[in-house]
């Protein structure tokens, strides 16, 4: 039984979301994800997202890869999400290639490339422009 872990703002969920919560439920039995808290989304880019956390919660919750979901309050909480929900496997998109290698001593960490040609930021950039 093999617990999957992984982390994510999924503000304006798009294709790219499923795929990689599709990708990383494949990689074990049980998917666990941590939802980016408004607050940490406004420390990290200093913008609010779209989709406040109870609704970003609510959208991830309903689909069939995941398993469980929790707000994630802080980046450097990496170890202590890890070590909670007793994750074997932590799955991130490449955009964040060897961020979380300083986990590799308490679980098995995969990068998964990212999806092509779609982003939260282009959809913005697209809906803003029409
Ligand atoms: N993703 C993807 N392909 C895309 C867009 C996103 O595979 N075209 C992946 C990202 O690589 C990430 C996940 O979808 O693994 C969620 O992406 P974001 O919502 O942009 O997450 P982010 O704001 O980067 O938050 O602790 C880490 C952070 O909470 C991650």
């Amino acid at each position: 039984m093999k617990r999957v872990i992984t982390f994510g703002t999924f503000d304006v969920f798009h294709v790219g979301h499923v795929n990689i919560l599709e990708r990383a439920a494949a990689l074990g039995d049980h998917l666990i994800v941590g939802i980016s808290s408004d607050q940490l989304n406004f420390s990290k880019k200093q913008r609010y997202p779209i989709y406040n956390q109870q609704d970003r919660t609510k959208i991830i919750s309903s689909l069939k890869y995941v398993n469980e979901v929790f707000l994630e309050e802080s980046l450097e909480l990496k170890l202590e999400y890890i070590r909670k929900y007793k994750a074997d496997i932590l799955v991130m998109g490449d955009d964040w290639e060897g961020r979380f290698d300083w986990v590799k001593s308490e679980c098995e960490v995969i990068y998964l490339p990212r999806t092509p040609s779609i982003s939260t930021t282009e959809i913005i950039e697209v809906v803003k422009q029409q």
